[in-house]
């Protein structure tokens, strides 16, 4: 339904989520602002994929910058605010823990102090994690199942969680956090195994590489589409009573399975191509996950509309038409 009044801020509008949300916000009639970080490259390929650009505001602004968000909140009147902004990149968060615990972890933690200042109706999404599921606990996760972090990705997340399940019982703000598991699109960093995947599968049947190292095959995650979680974040914050909610398929599959889809998706075997390499192995590993998203279903009326096929199908896709010129985009 369109509604012409509402606007939302946010962080991490560059990113893959916040790309797919933007849009989907502004089909629904909202205006959409977002917190732009002081980058040296423009970083809005993502927006620009989309055609969006041009209908998102920015605000110039950082998570590890208080005074920032409290501006943006100063200055734009938003019902939602949706904190999509971080170092999300887990191998990342071993040589980066500090800089990932000021941002991914403490960063929520700022703009929900500046909620409080600002205008303590505004409604809050905070993008949890199943990395915080790290070493399972149970063979299934749900909400109720205890966290184990693996990473300081996963650590920091965790803490961000938390804070927000505080604010939401301390100063009774409407602070949701959706705990989602893996998902994946045209639009993911190319450092995502995912997307080095199909990126590599286009670049070897175009001939431009002969084979693609990656680190632990065995590893399986729960992938989705990002651009069907977004949904559920929106379907969150127009809850009565704020709640945290899993966000999964229900399927869990091993990056091998995963490169066996995407490489037969253009007629090639990938074990003609994927070597192993211990260089991509992590400090320490979360074997896999595997949500139930019961709750969502149940209470937002969401589930999954992407098969993974179709997921992989639409991303070799888009990296084929990219590597062999005839999307003229320029997009990463
Ligand atoms: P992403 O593509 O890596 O995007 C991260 C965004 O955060 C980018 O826009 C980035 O800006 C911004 N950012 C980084 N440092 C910042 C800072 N100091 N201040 C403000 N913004 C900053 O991540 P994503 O896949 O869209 O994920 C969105 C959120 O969901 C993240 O919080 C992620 O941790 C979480 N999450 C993701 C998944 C998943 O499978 N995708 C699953 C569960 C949770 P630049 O572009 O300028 O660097
Ligand atoms: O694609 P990944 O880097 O994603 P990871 O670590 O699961 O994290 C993503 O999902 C989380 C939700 O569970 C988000 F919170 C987080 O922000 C991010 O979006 O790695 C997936 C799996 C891992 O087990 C990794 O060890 O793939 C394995 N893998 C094997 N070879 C590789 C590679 N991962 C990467 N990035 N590169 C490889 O060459």
């Amino acid at each position: 339904m369109i509604n012409m009044n509402k606007a939302a801020l946010i962080t991490g509008i560059t990113g893959q989520d916040g790309a797919y949300l933007s849009e989907f916000l502004l089909k629904k009639g909202y205006r959409v602002f977002g917190l732009l970080a002081r980058r040296s490259s423009n970083t809005s390929w993502r927006l620009r994929y989309l055609g969006i650009e041009d209908r998102v505001q920015f605000v110039e602004g950082d998570l590890t910058d208080l005074s920032s968000l409290v501006r943006a909140l100063s200055h734009f009147e938003v019902e939602e605010v949706y904190n999509l902004g971080a170092q999300s990149f887990v191998a990342t968060s071993w040589m980066q823990p500090i800089l990932t615990g000021y941002v991914t972890g403490l960063g929520a933690v700022h703009l929900l102090e500046a909620i409080r200042l600002a205008n303590r109706k505004i409604r809050f999404y905070q993008a949890s994690t199943s990395e915080m599921f790290g070493k399972i606990q149970q063979p299934v996760q749900t909400e109720q199942t205890p966290f184990y972090p693996r990473s300081p990705y996963g650590a920091a997340k965790l803490y961000a969680h938390w804070m927000t399940v505080n604010y939401r019982e301390s100063f009774g703000m409407h602070a949701s956090s959706g705990i989602l598991f893996n998902h994946e699109s045209p639009l993911r960093g190319i450092e995502f195994v995912t997307r080095k995947i199909t990126d590599g599968v286009a670049r070897i049947k175009c001939g431009l590489q002969k084979e693609l190292r990656l680190g632990n095959l065995d590893a399986k995650r729960d992938w989705g589409f990002a651009g069907d979680y977004v949904e559920a974040m929106w379907e969150m914050l127009q809850q009565p009573v704020p709640d945290d909610y899993v966000v999964a398929t229900g399927r869990s599959v091993s990056v091998r399975d995963f490169c066996k889809l995407a490489f037969s998706h253009v007629g090639l075997d990938y074990e003609h191509f994927v070597v192993s390499d211990p260089k991509f192995q992590r400090p320490a590993e979360v074997q896999v996950l595997l949500g139930n998203a019961a709750k969502a279903k149940d209470k937002l009326g969401w589930q999954p509309k992407t098969s993974l096929e179709e997921l992989i199908a639409m991303m070799v896709d888009s990296d084929m038409r990219r590597i062999s010129g005839q999307n003229d985009s320029d997009a990463h």
